[in-house]
């Protein structure tokens, strides 16, 4: 039933019969987080690095009715044109497909098709999670609730400063989440390498991580984990800087109205504008180092 809409590459469903390790992708960063034509060059380079990791890339979409994992060229380019390309999280897949729609997946709906398709780990730049003032507007990313129920590791520079982070870990942890950090006790920022917030636990290399999650699925915990791996060091910029720097966009925000899932996107292309690129460079190094770490952790699994 559920095959029926579900369109897997041929080499990805190879690789997830045989249990090689496989590394899921999200496109909404492509369509909504990055621009043209750069995102086109980023989406090869990280399933590049995902191959000479020794995993299979799979990026994932919503085209033609279909749930897609693995892309070829002509449907990275779709993603990355964004040409009425929606932003799909959980509550919009079902619209999106029945209605033929084109959609770019968030964090939220690439782990719901990740775990649809047999795919365990996936790799991002940051997730979604409690925005500021979410007390309010109780503007909370789905990303979350996914988390808590559906059985994916998300590696992640953490979550932008744009979000409440001390609420988002305080939701993560509720909600029965696991938050490690991978070679750090503290929760990364995204751009910053630090957030000031501590992780729950420290893991020094992919071997353990891939037990963690083996052990907490073997037990029917459902649910993902959050594998915080921070930007590296020489790409990391200044944690005030970009706290005065998205103070500002959130304020901008604020006075157009902006709410809903437009907020995430008006803030990351306000952000990259009035930082001149220079967050961009970051933000590209940050999700080739997640995409590598995560396909460590992918192969370790593969050998547990
Ligand atoms: N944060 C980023 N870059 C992104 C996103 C979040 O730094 O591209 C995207 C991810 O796809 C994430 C989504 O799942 O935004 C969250 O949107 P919302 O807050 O509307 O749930
Ligand atoms: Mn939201």
């Amino acid at each position: 039933m559920k095959k029926e809409y579900l369109s897997i590459s041929e080499e990805i469903q190879t690789a997830i019969d045989e249990g090689k390790p496989v590394v899921a992708l999200e496109s909404t960063i492509l369509s909504h987080g990055m621009p043209y034509p750069q995102n086109v060059e980023f989406a090869h380079k990280v399933e590049e690095i995902v191959r000479a990791e020794g995993a299979i890339p799979a990026t994932t979409a919503i085209i033609g009715g279909k749930l897609k994992v693995g892309l070829t060229s002509e449907e990275l380019e779709i993603m990355c044109k964004a040409e009425n390309v929606g932003k799909v999280s959980r509550r919009d897949v079902a619209v999106y497909l029945a209605s033929g729609m084109t959609g770019a997946t968030t964090v939220a709906t690439t782990m719901l098709i990740a775990s649809l398709a047999g795919i365990r780990f996936f790799a991002t730049g940051g997730i979604g999670g409690v925005h500021r003032n979410g007390q309010e507007t109780m503007d909370i990313s789905a990303d979350l609730q996914e988390l808590a129920n559906t059985d994916v590791c998300v590696v992640c520079a953490g979550c932008k400063q744009i979000l409440d982070i001390g609420r988002t870990l305080e939701y993560l942890e509720t909600m029965g989440v696991p938050v490690i950090g991978y070679k750090t006790d503290d929760f990364p920022a995204f751009y910053c390498e630090k957030s000031g917030f501590g992780v729950d636990y420290r893991a020094e290399d992919p071997e353990i991580i891939a037990k963690i999650m083996k052990t907490k699925w073997d037990l029917g915990l459902k649910g993902g984990a959050i594998i915080g791996n921070p930007i590296p060091h020489e790409y990391g910029l200044d944690f005030d800087y970009m706290e005065k720097v998205i103070s500002a966009s959130i304020e901008k925000a604020n006075q157009k109205g902006i709410r809903g899932k437009n907020i995430t996107p008006f803030l990351l292309a306000d952000i990259k504008d009035s930082t001149g690129g220079e967050s961009f460079a970051s933000n590209l190094q940050l999700a080739y180092n997640n995409a590598r770490v995560a396909s460590k952790i992918s192969v370790a699994y593969s050998k547990l």
